[in-house]
């Protein structure tokens, strides 16, 4: 039987030993070619798998709204921090109280009326002082913060009313939600916008708020109320900015409460089920 390697021509130069080698070298050349096909359809696999992931992890953060479904009944909001101001204490660890020597009272376990408003206790921050009274939280650093929470104003007047502040890592005030003319405005550096629409007194409202910082007077923020737990798309229950003067990332929540502006009384504001959320929007309440 004829050697098949005798059919090279250039065995007669090589040598059958050589001849064997150039055989094999060709094998192994075309195994590593098929295996090299294999690595790369892998690859192709696993690339087109992280695509997938990485679009609908974009078309999540963008699309859909936090809270909208899903959460629990000891967690409103899905992906947020969530404090609802149940049992002894905050549910959350970590607040800071402001100063209360001047008399501001911050009671994180109110239960007289109209609290609570939701659950069984809620959040105090009355103010008899030019103090603002506060209490505050650290958050993840981030380029974008939305919050939800609801809230009663215990006062006839309330102007001038900070309610809600995000400060960043040097303690310098990024946005706030205030009490002006009582509406509400939105305030994101030197920008800012107010509600059409007017609070009462002893009323439970269902609140949202969005700051994303800028690079420039591009930032966008708004504010948004309502007496139903449905969140307002529009509406004179809106103010929205796109102007916001803010360019850095916020670092620090707060609940403040000034003292009011007018004659003696008393700022006193009740506040619960605050979700606050830097991985997207938050949607209605539960
Ligand atoms: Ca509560």
């Amino acid at each position: 039987m004829t050697n098949p390697l005798q059919r090279n021509k250039f065995l007669p130069l090589l040598g059958e030993r050589a001849g064997v080698r150039a055989v094999r070298k060709t094998d192994s050349a075309a195994i590593r070619a098929v295996r090299i096909l294999l690595f790369a359809a892998l690859l192709c696999g696993v690339g087109h798998l992280f695509a997938i992931g990485l679009q609908n992890h974009v078309f999540l953060s963008i699309a859909t709204e936090l809270g909208s479904g899903g959460g629990g009944s000891g967690d409103p909001c899905t992906g947020c921090t969530n404090e609802t101001f149940e049992g002894t204490g905050t549910s959350v660890a970590g607040w800071k109280y402001g100063d209360n020597s001047s008399g501001v009272i911050t009671n994180v376990d109110y239960t007289t009326a109209p609290a609570p408003l939701n659950g069984s206790q809620s959040l105090l921050i009355r103010n008899p002082d030019s103090q603002a009274g506060t209490l505050n939280l650290v958050i993840p650093s981030s380029a974008q913060v939305d919050l939800r929470w609801m809230m009663v104003l215990t006062n006839t007047i309330v102007n001038n009313t900070r309610l809600i502040k995000l400060d960043d890592n040097v303690g310098a005030a990024m946005f706030e939600v205030q009490v002006q003319a009582t509406s509400l405005r939105v305030v994101h550096g030197t920008a800012n916008a107010t509600t059409v629409s007017d609070l009462a007194i002893n009323t439970l409202y269902y609140c949202w708020a969005q700051y994303v910082k800028g690079s420039g007077a591009n930032g966008v923020g708004s504010v948004r109320f309502s007496t139903s737990k449905v969140k307002p798309s529009s509406g004179d229950g809106v103010a929205s900015l796109t102007t916001g003067s803010s360019v850095n990332n916020a670092t620090d929540f707060y609940f403040i409460v000034n003292s009011v502006s007018f004659g003696s009384e008393i700022s006193g504001v009740i506040f619960d089920d605050l979700s606050i959320s830097v991985g997207g929007s938050i949607g209605d309440f539960p």
